[in-house]
């Protein structure tokens, strides 16, 4: 029997038991095994949620030896059962055959200087479906988090299903990847900017799809791998440094006793749309998002404000002091993640700034800050810091490089070389923004009754609302207004959420191409400058000119 059918025929029984539409199983089999990218690039991330406990129902009969094996561990790290060594009687493979080997027929691992086929074994590893993150890649970052492989009888095992030799020159150091290996699964239709840390869009047409995105769609930005939290053991440390030190910590159980917060916000990158920037003026660093780092939630957990009142912070003198928010995901250096806020920002109630155990009416997922995230709304999203660990109470901003060397203001004339970070302001509001999602640049649409509907989002920051959102079908002659303006109902001022809107643009009859220019005005009648010359900036944040598409149209 094939591997596919092998998989299908497991899927299938879990089927019965878990709710999986037919096409995320046929997505999930093509991706699981069509993958042939390089050596070290390719695992972990492009799994959809669906294998969970794909062959759990079979292993029952080896978990027992798994854990045998596992109790003889230390015995068996002493005795040297090699595996992976030069074996001369074998034929030698590039990493690249290996991982651009058909993996749908037959499962290819590498392990030191070995490479094995382990199809047979497949369906009995005691580890799931995890075991398929490795496919025609090295198991040995997965076996580094996973120790419990390092045994006689693994070994011996893995050379049972020994086909050839790793070429010299492509056996490689994989201790740095060990961190990675134990990344979320990920919806198979985000777009993935970069895979490690994993850098990823809401696709635009999904944007509109939903007012508030579901969760597995939201986009996702990390600078470092997700750390492995749990609820029950989660704490909070707030520290108010105001002439003395005090410190409390909170378990989530302990947060749950204050008033329920709740806030509907879309957060975004303050880099979205930099590609634009970037394609349309002259380069500028960073991820190149185009206008997919902004998606829509509903948060919940407590007010940030309850608890800095309770902690006893002093909320008549505010000026010159910060709220400093400190995650549990570390850099290569060691230094946790960390931004900070102004203390008035955190306490002026409008703000509704929530420290969030709950997106969309679940938990956190991992990729979004579980089990605790602040949520800041209004704000660039980087200050809504996950997996949060510690707010500090400060007369100093947060001193890490994410919040002292990025996510700041400059003019379009300061260079790489003249910026001065540490004179610059951070950014701390977002400007009124808008995007066309549906249809996307270059495009081709179909007239209906001599009109054209696009949809798309409108979004402002520090509170304000989307007052009209104008399209322009002739560069800016003439403009249509939106007619259908779906947005929360909070008022100016604590109005966080974004807004989907439709226009409706009349073609002329044998009209072939149309230009389409979007702009927003907010609740402060601000709105988005024509172009990005005078917006440039070297980081590319801020980007909020026109948006500007074209599409073919069909009669
Ligand atoms: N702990 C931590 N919090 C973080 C980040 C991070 O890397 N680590 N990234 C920030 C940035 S730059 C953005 S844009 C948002 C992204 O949130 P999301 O992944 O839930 O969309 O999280 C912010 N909070
Ligand atoms: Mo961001």
């Amino acid at each position: 029997m094939s591997l596919k059918n092998i998989l299908l025929r497991t899927i299938n029984q879990k089927n019965k038991f878990i709710n999986l539409s037919a096409s995320a199983v046929k997505v999930s089999n093509q991706e699981q095994y069509g993958h042939g990218g390089q050596q070290k690039k390719n695992y972990g991330y492009n799994r959809r949620t669906m294998a969970t406990a794909l062959f759990s129902s079979v292993v029952v009969g080896t978990m027992a030896s798994a854990e045998k094996s596992d109790k003889n561990k230390n015995k068996n790290e002493d005795k040297t059962v090699e595996a992976g060594t030069i074996r001369p009687d074998l034929p030698t493979f590039r990493a690249e055959e290996v991982s651009k080997h058909d993996n749908e027929k037959s499962f290819w691992v590498t392990y030191k200087n070995g490479v094995y086929d382990v199809t047979a074994f497949l369906p009995s590893h005691p580890g799931g479906d995890q075991i398929l993150n490795a496919g025609g890649l090295s198991i040995e970052p997965f076996w580094n988090v996973y120790g419990m492989h390092k045994t006689e009888e693994v070994y011996a095992l893995l050379e049972s299903y020994r086909i050839g030799n790793l070429h010299e020159d492509d056996v490689v150091d994989h201790s740095d990847e060990e961190m990675w290996v134990k990344e979320p699964s990920r919806d198979r239709r985000l777009v993935v900017k970069t895979a490690r840390p994993f850098n990823a869009e809401t696709p635009a047409k999904l944007q509109v799809a939903y007012f508030d995105t579901p969760n597995e769609l939201f986009y996702v930005r990390q600078h470092m791998p997700v750390p492995e939290l749990d609820q029950s053991s989660h704490r909070v440390k707030v520290i108010v440094k105001d002439g003395g030190v005090t410190s409390k910590e909170f378990s989530l159980q302990d947060l749950s006793r204050f008033p329920k917060g709740t806030v509907r916000a879309a957060l975004m990158c303050a880099g979205n749309r930099r590609s634009e920037m970037n394609e349309q003026v002259k380069p500028v660093k960073g991820i190149s998002w185009q206008g997919g780092a902004i998606s829509s939630a509903v948060w919940e957990g407590v007010y940030l404000r309850d608890v800095l009142v309770h902690c006893g912070v002093d909320t008549h003198n505010t000026a010159g002091k910060h709220v400093i928010f400190t995650g549990a995901d570390i850099d290569a250096t060691g230094q946790n993640f960390s931004t900070s806020i102004p203390l008035d920002q955190a306490l002026n109630p409008n703000s509704r700034i929530v420290l969030a155990t709950s997106m969309n009416g679940r938990p956190l997922p991992p990729d979004h800050g579980y089990p605790l995230r602040v949520v800041v709304p209004g704000a660039p999203a980087v200050r809504s810091v996950k997996w949060l660990e510690s707010i500090t109470v400060s007369h100093e901003e947060s001193p890490s490089h994410w919040h002292q060397k990025d996510y700041r203001s400059f003019n379009a004339s300061k260079t790489w070389e003249t910026a001065d970070f540490a004179s610059a302001p951070p950014i701390y509001s977002l400007p009124v923004t808008s995007a066309i999602c549906d249809p996307v640049n270059g495009d081709t649409v179909t007239v209906k009754n001599g009109i054209v509907e696009i949809r798309g989002y409108a979004y402002s920051g520090g509170g304000a609302k989307i007052l009209r959102v104008d399209i322009s079908p002739d560069c800016g002659n003439t403009w249509i207004q939106a007619e259908e303006m779906q947005s929360d109902d909070a008022p100016p001022q604590q109005h966080y959420g974004w807004t989907l809107w439709t226009a409706r643009i009349p073609v002329k009859r044998g009209q072939k191409e149309l230009k389409l220019w979007a702009k927003a005005t907010d609740s402060n009648f601000n709105t988005q400058p024509e172009t990005f010359h005078d917006i440039w900036n070297i980081r590319g944040v801020l980007s909020n000119a026109y948006h500007k598409i074209k599409v073919q149209i069909k009669h």
